[in-house]
């Protein structure tokens, strides 16, 4: 047994072939090209924004802005509805979790060249113990994963395109970032970078 990896995490490189991930990138550019274009939101309180922009699939999506991070139906800028969950979301999310009720929100978010994410836990949701999903595509990543705490002991891992990512119980309260983009390295996002998928449950079931 690995013991630096936290109860609950669980890393399955190469998930998607090729052929998935081009179908998921598919998936993207036509919500990101109708109701759901990338915004970029804003740290609450400060208003500053936040460098990599975001959208989402299903029928609750992330968003940020000054009055704080919340779920909302609609798109903060379109006010149009999120697209729906992808088949191949609600598929993964049944494969990798045993959780008995399907994911409510898929946040989209594109890296693009020098983009990060400060280490965080995600505690937005109501249920903050469902499973999140994490899908990586395109350009790789270093990813970060610590302790529950801030500024404990952290370990990195490379996180390629096709790469699946769950944090479950002990790990879903674990701080997490990415710190810094392998940028250039892949074809798979027509303009660069990389997307992350984070398939979430919201509210209690
Ligand atoms: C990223 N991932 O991979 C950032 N959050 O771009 C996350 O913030 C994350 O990988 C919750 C659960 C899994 C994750
Ligand atoms: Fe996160």
């Amino acid at each position: 047994m690995n013991t630096k990896f936290p109860d609950g995490f669980m890393y399955r490189p190469e998930y998607f072939s090729r052929a998935g991930q081009q179908s998921l990138m598919d998936a993207v550019t036509e919500a990101v090209r109708g109701d759901a274009p990338f915004f970029q939101g804003r740290m609450p309180r400060t208003g500053q924004a936040i460098s990599v922009v975001g959208s989402n699939f299903g029928p609750l999506g992330w968003v940020a802005d000054i009055d704080g991070y919340r779920y909302a139906p609609t798109h903060p800028k379109t006010g149009e509805a999120w697209p729906p969950m992808p088949q191949m979301l609600l598929d993964i999310w049944d494969d990798l979790t045993n959780y008995p009720a399907p994911p409510e929100a898929c946040l989209i978010n594109w890296y693009r060249e020098g983009n990060k994410m400060g280490m965080h836990v995600d505690r937005d949701e109501q249920d903050v113990n469902a499973p999140i999903v994490s899908i990586s595509l395109g350009d790789p990543s270093r990813y970060r994963l610590g302790g529950q705490t801030r500024g404990g002991k952290t370990f990195s891992l490379k996180l390629s395109s096709g790469d699946v990512v769950v944090l479950a119980s002990e790990a879903r309260k674990c701080y997490h970032g990415i710190d810094k983009i392998f940028y250039g390295q892949s074809t798979l996002v027509p303009k660069g970078g990389r997307i992350n998928l984070t398939l979430r449950r919201v509210n209690r079931v």
